[in-house]
């Protein structure tokens, strides 16, 4: 029997490589895509196959977590094995500036979904996967988070994020959906948007080095990250839907770096060596060979309230569902890096 699956977010990092996982295994997969002035689906279009062909099992479908009525519609048409719901406003410092619309996707748009599984009588067909944060954690209460640390939000998005780790649960015991979360710790890529700290850095690393930038403007360098690789992240989705029971797991690596480390690795990885002078504000990076400045720092980029360190305790992933991450922070730094430079290298060629 071929599962069908439905992914929120497909043409996002983790969507796309999610969608391509599940096609490999034999999925018909739907995705909703949202409608945009310019072309939004580069990270799928190796996936699409024209509607007219034969054996095509990836199917998009215009849709937005905003909107209930067309959320139905798609429930009662696809009636899917599986769903992934990880379509968000997924940036923390741009949820500063839409609190309430990243309210309404993330938190309100995760109650839209179990809500209309519920009442089209899909609860004991369908199984629902929550894309949870490492986030939620916030400002944290013990190092490292595990399943059981309590959380502390310190953004609208961690607080719309947390609404939706709770109505999970809810639906999970009022109504006994198969309804999991997984507390994903931050996952990076070379599909990674543009604007998250890992892709800026080395996207800039490729681009000095090729003499396409002068110089790379960060915010707050002392942050402290779990970085793991995402198509890792998107696999243990697909493991936690398998179970016969659903839960919440934390997903991380268990390795923890600051931003002043990933920038070190990735610059270093085209043979810029960062030697760091200044403090606050003023701290800069300069080249150690030309003693030009190529990092500087610009407080735009810090935010009201910051989450300082996240380090996440995968204990449970590992024992409960033999999952291992097998990237770590250097290797992931290279395989962005050098993703990045062999980019520039194919355009300016
Ligand atoms: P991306 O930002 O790459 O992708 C987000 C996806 O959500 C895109 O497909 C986007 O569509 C879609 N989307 C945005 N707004 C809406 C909306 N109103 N209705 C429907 N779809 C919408 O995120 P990632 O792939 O990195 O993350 C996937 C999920 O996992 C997100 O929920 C994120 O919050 C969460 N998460 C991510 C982590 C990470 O480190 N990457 C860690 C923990 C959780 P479009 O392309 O049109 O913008
Ligand atoms: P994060 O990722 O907020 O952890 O959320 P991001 O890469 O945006 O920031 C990580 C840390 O780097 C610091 N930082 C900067 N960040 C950005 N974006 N740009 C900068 O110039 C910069 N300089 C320093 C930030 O202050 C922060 O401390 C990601 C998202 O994918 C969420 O959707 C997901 O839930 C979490 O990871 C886990």
């Amino acid at each position: 029997m071929v599962k069908t699956a439905l992914i929120t977010g497909i043409t996002g990092q983790d969507g796309s490589y999610l969608a391509e996982q599940l096609l490999a295994k034999g999925y018909a997969v739907h995705g909703i895509i949202r409608r945009s002035s310019s072309f939004n689906t580069k990270r799928i279009d190796h996936l699409y196959k024209d509607q007219h062909n034969k054996n095509v099992s990836l199917f998009l479908h215009y849709g937005d977590l905003t909107d209930s009525s067309n959320i139905n519609r798609l429930l009662e048409k696809i009636a899917p094995d599986e769903i992934y719901n990880l379509g968000a406003q997924s940036h923390v410092q741009v949820s500063f500036e839409v609190p309430e619309y990243t309210a309404q996707v993330d938190g309100v748009g995760t109650l839209r979904f179990l809500d209309a599984i519920k009442e089209a009588g899909l609860k004991d067909k369908t199984r629902f996967y929550q894309a949870s944060t490492s986030e939620l954690y916030g400002l944290v209460q013990e190092t490292p988070q595990s399943e059981k640390t309590p959380f502390y939000p310190r953004s609208p998005y961690a607080a719309a994020k947390l609404y939706a780790y709770w109505i999970v649960v809810n639906y999970r015991e009022a109504y006994g959906l198969h309804a999991s979360n997984g507390i994903l710790f931050n996952h990076e890529s070379p599909r990674r948007g543009e604007t998250f700290v890992t892709r800026k850095i080395t996207m800039a690393a490729a681009r000095i080095k090729a003499g396409l930038q002068d110089c790379l403007y960060m915010g707050n360098l002392d942050s402290r990250r779990d970085w793991g690789y995402a198509p890792e992240y998107t696999e243990m989705m697909q493991l936690m839907l398998q179970q016969s029971k659903p839960d919440d797991y934390v997903v991380a690596t268990g390795e923890m770096h600051t931003v002043r480390e990933f920038i070190e690795k990735s610059f270093a990885e085209l043979d810029l060596a960062i030697v760091w002078s200044g403090q606050g504000v003023d701290e800069i990076g300069q080249d150690q060979k030309t003693g030009r400045t190529l990092i500087k720092i610009d407080p735009r980029y810090f935010r009201p309230t910051e989450v300082e360190q996240l380090l996440g305790n995968p204990a449970k992933a590992k024992k409960q569902l033999g999952w291992e991450p097998k990237v770590k922070f250097a290797e992931l730094v290279k395989i962005m890096t050098q993703a990045d430079w062999a980019e520039i290298h194919a355009k300016n060629k």
